[in-house]
This record gives structure tokens, C-alpha cells and sequence, in this order.
């Protein structure tokens, strides 16, 4: 188990990650992890180009991450952003913390004198540390809006309006019709990422929102063909526990695209290979072991072990159980 590659997303995935990273140190040193991450929640606020899913797995596996959060970091303050608020500028709902902001600034300056998002990733990376290679899905800005369904606020029915306004402002607690990835046709694969998932031994999709997360990567063009092709296992984790989102606000992402809440549906909407799908193997929670026979039937190995992540021991436990799937032929 040389090449591990994850198709990462948030605060989920950024904590499976920690989790598999602190696992391999025990029984694979020399294992090599590639992160592939999710850019589709990217914008540019007050000037500055601001990467949630990015900051998040690099500060999540770099140490500074703020933990109650899952986003941002750890000892944050607002000063600079109620100084931009005074002004009548910026998201007031939407907190760009000092530390975050020196983040964002020195990125943003990175990409005005020429930059990649990949180089101005690894550059931040640096002084990171994450422990593993973090590359953007792709180095083209690809960004998910949403699609009004009804009148808010200053908005209209059938407004497109930023991914993390309805996520943050409204709590994607307003109805939406549809999501956007704007710049999709531009995109291309970021420098690495095709081949992070051709030559990976162990390809792992953790349980990050499978629309908005995970479904925004595999849009980028070449990268669920790779998938397809690859010869790696793919192994993915269930993001749904007990019919309910773990985390975020997944489900109302799923009911967007009319997929149902539930481990057995997810795993299903990711499809097995066998079927033209993703999956080889789909890990559910022991209260979901109902949904096995449902999925073993579409051809994906189907297991139930524990999967709520509360610290590290209990992520590294369920990479565990990813790793020895993924060792199977
Ligand atoms: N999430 C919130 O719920 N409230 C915020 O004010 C907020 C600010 C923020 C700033 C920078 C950043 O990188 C992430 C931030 N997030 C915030 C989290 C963000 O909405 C989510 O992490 C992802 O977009 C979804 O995975």
C-alpha cells in the first residue's frame, strides 16, 4: 500500500484524512497520500480568493484548525472583519478570521503575481505541513452556485447565487432547484491529479458530501473516467449514518438531486464499477447493516463498522478498516 489518493472535500473528509494519516504512521510509513480537493466552494470576498475546502484540509492535517468549528482557525478573532463590516463591506454572516485572513492574502497575492491555485497550495503547504501532497481538483476557478427556487431577502425566484451563501446565510434551509458549477467548461484537472489516481494503489472516496463535495470533483472533466479506469481499489465511506447527515447539511443537498438520505443510497448513486459506477467497496455504520444486501447486490462489497469519527483514534480505526478492504484483490 504505497500511493493512497483521497477525494476530499471538507470537514469530513479533512478528518478521515487526519485519521488515515495517523493509522499509516503505524503501518505503512513509506505510504505516499495525495489529497484531492474540492474547490467548488471557492469565491472571491473583499478582493481575496477564499478556499474553504482547501484551508480546511490543510489546516485540519497541518494542526490549526479550529476544532469546534471544523473550519478556520484555532484562536480566531474578528477584528479585521467587523472593521470591514463597519465600512459596510463583506459578508457580515460570513467570518474571516484575522489568522484566516493572513491566509487568504498571502494565496490571493500569490495568484495576482502569476501562480497556479496548485503552486500557491503547495507554497501555503509549506509552512503547513500537512503530512500528505494537497492538490485543487483543478487549477481553474470552478465555483457551485445554487439556484433559487423562491423570493429572499434582495434575491428572486431563480437567482444563482454563491454555494456559501445558501450554505452560511441561510443554512441551505431555503429551497433550491439546482446546482451550478460555474467555470466547469473551462476546468481542466489540476497538474497531478489524474495521475494521483491512475498510479494510487488505494483510491478512497471519505465520507464528505457526496453532491457538493465529491459530486463538484468527479464533474471536472477526465476525473471520473480515471476513476473508472483506474486499477486501483476505490473504496468510499459512508457520509450518511442512520438515515441522517453526519455532518453539514448534506441532506439537503441529496434531496436537490433526489437522491434519499441513506448510506444504502449513496453508495448506490456512486455506483459499483462493475456498473460503470465508482465503488468497489462502500463502508456503512453498524446501524446500517440492513443496507448490505442492497449493495452487494449492485456489486459493491459492502461492510458495516462503526463510522462516527469523534477524534482521531476513531478515524484512524475506520481508515483501518479502509486500508484492509482496500488490501483485498
Ligand atoms: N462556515 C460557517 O458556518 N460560518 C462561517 O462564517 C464560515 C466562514 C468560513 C470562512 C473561511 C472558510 O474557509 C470556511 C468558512 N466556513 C464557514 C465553512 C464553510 O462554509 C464550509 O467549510 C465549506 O464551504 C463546506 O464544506
Amino acid at each position: 500500500m504505497k500511493k493512497i489518493t483521497v477525494l476530499a472535500g471538507g470537514v469530513g473528509g479533512a478528518r478521515f484524512t487526519r485519521g488515515l494519516l495517523h493509522r499509516l504512521a503505524a503501518s505503512h510509513p513509506r505510504a505516499e497520500v495525495t489529497v484531492i480537493v474540492n474547490t467548488g466552494d471557492d469565491l472571491w470576498l473583499n478582493g481575496l480568493r477564499v478556499c474553504p475546502d482547501l484551508d480546511t484540509v490543510m489546516y485540519t492535517l497541518g494542526g490549526g484548525i479550529n476544532e469546534e468549528w471544523g473550519w478556520g482557525r484555532a484562536g480566531e478573532s474578528r477584528r479585521t472583519s467587523e472593521e470591514i463590516g463597519a465600512y459596510g463591506r463583506g459578508w457580515s454572516w460570513f467570518t474571516l478570521g484575522d489568522l484566516d485572513l493572513a491566509t487568504h492574502i498571502v494565496r490571493t497575492d500569490l495568484l495576482r503575481t502569476g501562480a497556479t491555485l496548485s503552486e500557491a497550495t503547495a507554497l501555503l503547504c509549506e509552512r503547513w505541513q500537512p503530512g500528505a501532497r494537497l492538490l485543487p481538483m483543478s487549477d481553474q476557478p470552478v465555483e457551485t452556485h445554487v439556484r433559487l427556487e423562491a423570493d429572499v431577502d434582495e434575491h428572486h425566484a431563480g437567482d444563482l447565487v454563491h454555494f456559501e451563501e445558501w450554505w452560511v446565510r441561510y443554512r441551505a434551509h431555503v429551497e433550491v432547484t439546482e446546482f451550478i458549477q460555474v467555470g466547469l467548461a473551462e476546468a481542466t484537472a489540476a497538474p497531478g491529479v489524474l495521475d494521483a489516481i491512475h498510479s494510487a494503489d488505494l483510491v478512497v472516496i471519505p465520507p464528505s458530501n457526496p453532491v457538493v463535495s465529491v459530486g463538484t470533483i468527479l464533474a471536472v472533466p477526465g476525473i471520473r473516467e480515471a476513476l473508472r479506469r483506474t486499477p486501483a481499489r476505490v473504496v468510499g465511506v459512508s457520509p450518511i449514518i442512520g438515515g441522517s447527515a453526519v455532518r453539514g447539511m448534506a441532506d439537503h443537498c441529496l434531496r436537490v438531486i433526489g437522491v434519499e438520505t441513506s448510506a444504502a443510497a449513496v453508495g448506490l448513486h456512486y455506483g459499483s464499477r462493475e456498473s460503470g459506477g465508482l465503488l468497489d467497496a462502500w463502508l456503512v455504520d453498524e446501524t446500517d447493516a440492513a443496507a448490505l444486501p442492497a449493495l452487494d447486490a449492485a456489486g459493491i462489497r459492502a461492510t458495516a463498522v462503526p463510522l462516527w469519527m469523534h477524534d482521531v483514534p476513531t478515524s484512524a480505526a475506520i481508515a483501518a478498516e479502509v486500508l484492509a478492504i482496500g488490501a483485498e484483490r
